[in-house]
């Protein structure tokens, strides 16, 4: 039998990769073609996305991945990170750049939309914890500035809508990026007119929502003439990357628990229904939507950020380590010396995280981390009692302890990490695949296809193609201390801010 090739891109806020798919009926097989790295720029006025670079790379992306076939590429669909969007107007001009999430300037605009409508109210009527990178208050911030200049023709288009518009030429939100924004009804595909009427959202900056697997249109004439390549559909998967990778968690026990973890690390669980109550509210746990019309209830956790940021530090002071570099280093260094909380908006912006580090350990009276090794084993033994916070809390909220975590992203590719988590919570961890996001991308093209039926069925393929590691738990004593210190250092930073 001959595969169906099918192109996924995948934008990650540190990195991009364009990767061909081919299946044959039983199994996928991915092809990295193209990958680059995702450089936000900073002007006078703001924190910015490059977004003429990024589709430049989609297109070269396209170019590789059409190249030496005997059966042609059938689609392709983009996913990216959450939450940012661009503005287009009536004629397709891109009005401006999109903005980047980590702008310091939306924590004014969180705390001036949250003087109309107030965190429980939102909580409640979007399922979104207030969280200042969220698309409402970004909004908000760029109808108040007006910089744009807001005009009746102009529509808002999320990260991978707005790749796919220039892709095919259609406008659509896809329901599980929309699902980001803060702007739809709690766990519905549906803009909430109520909160945009409130917050004075004009209706006419909003697309149609589609559904994840909708077939948007073709590849226009221009760039197929520009790529020399055949026709090819363009299609909205889970155009985010979290519902992508949560699309082909390999899981056989429904009793899951998954962690996609990059740049940041998701955690949490798939359900019918939003939790809206109180306590996910206060434990600070997220709705966003699936790519099958559920939710998934989750955390928005630091993830590998706090190491790729002091890894480009340490370059700059002229101590360049790879990677796996670094996690040697780690591995050498002593265990349990000290903790931070990857999560503390300290760590949000861009800079010198090695200082910033140390800096938590001295206010929180630990042993200061004195070498790169101890600073990295630092940030990944934190991340794995953080993941057991998160576990713990996961079970507060839905009333039941998974039986399995599985962890899919670049995250995977850290033994360390993936040992630490399972020592830290207590119970397995499976782990992969790496590239969750593009496999998810890949898998829901081919169900829009009609060569796989369900997302039960993309799952099974999924773990047919992949060989999995199972990390685990170990000495558990000492993580069960570490665990009480790290407990003890929230407290202590609680309520120090
Ligand atoms: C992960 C992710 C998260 C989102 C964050 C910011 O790549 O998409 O789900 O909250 O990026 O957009």
């Amino acid at each position: 039998t001959q595969a169906t090739h099918v192109l996924a891109a995948d934008y990650g806020a540190g990195s991009g990769r364009i990767v061909r798919g081919s299946f044959d009926g039983n199994k996928i097989s991915l092809q990295e073609v193209h990958r680059f790295s995702n450089d936000p720029v900073q002007l006078r006025d703001g924190l910015y996305w490059d977004f003429l670079r990024l589709f430049h790379e989609l297109k070269q992306g396209i170019r590789k991945g059409t190249q030496e076939l005997t059966q042609p590429v059938r689609s392709i669909a983009v996913d990216t990170w959450g939450v940012d969007y661009g503005l287009v107007d009536g004629a397709g001009r891109l009005c401006s750049n999109p903005r980047h999430y980590r702008e310091p300037r939306n924590s004014k605009w969180m705390e001036e939309t949250l003087r109309i409508v107030n965190e429980e109210e939102l909580y409640t009527m979007s399922g979104v914890l207030p969280q200042q990178i969220n698309t409402i208050f970004q909004l908000i911030g760029s109808l108040r500035e007006n910089a744009e200049g807001l005009r009746p023709d102009m529509r808002m288009l999320f990260m991978p809508d707005l790749f796919h518009f220039y892709l095919s030429g259609q406008q659509a939100c896809e329901y599980t990026i929309a699902s980001t924004s803060g702007l739809l009804h709690a766990g519905e595909a549906q803009w909430n007119e109520s909160l945009l009427g409130r917050l004075g959202v004009p209706e006419t900056l909003l697309p149609p929502l589609v559904q994840a697997g909708t077939v948007l249109g073709q590849l226009t004439d221009d760039l197929r003439e520009e790529l020399r390549t055949g026709p090819m559909q363009v299609i909205s998967v889970g155009s985010h990357d979290t519902a992508s990778a949560l699309a082909a968690i390999p899981a056989s026990d429904p009793n899951f628990a998954f962690i996609s973890c990059g740049t940041w690390s998701l955690m949490g669980v798939e359900r019918d229904a939003p939790i809206l109550d109180e306590q996910s509210r206060k434990l600070g746990f997220t709705n966003e939507g699936t790519v099958s019309g559920k939710v998934r209830t989750l955390k928005n956790r630091s993830g590998l950020w706090l190491l790729q940021e002091c890894k480009r530090q340490w370059e700059r002071e002229n101590k360049a380590f790879t990677h796996q570099e670094l996690v040697q280093l780690a591995d050498t260094a002593s265990a349990h010396q000290c903790f931070v909380l990857p999560g503390d908006a300290v760590y949000l912006p861009p800079g010198d995280m090695p200082e910033r580090i140390r800096r938590q350990c001295r206010t929180s009276g630990q042993t200061i981390p004195d070498s790169i090794g101890a600073i990295v084993r630092c940030i990944l033994e934190s991340l794995a009692l953080e993941f057991r916070q998160t576990l713990d809390e996961l079970e507060l909220v839905t009333g039941s302890r998974p039986h399995v975590i599985h962890m899919v992203g670049g995250g995977v590719q850290n033994r360390l990490l993936c040992q630490f988590t399972a020592n830290a919570t207590g119970i397995p961890v499976v782990a992969g695949p790496v590239e969750a996001a593009s496999a998810g991308n890949c898998m829901l093209q081919l169900v829009a296809h009609g060569e796989v039926s369900s997302s039960s069925e993309v799952r099974d393929i999924v773990a047919a193609s992949y060989s999995l590691e199972t990390y685990e738990p170990e000495d558990r004593e000492p993580w069960q201390e570490a665990y009480e210190i790290y407990q003890s250092l929230n407290q202590q930073l609680a309520k120090g801010s």
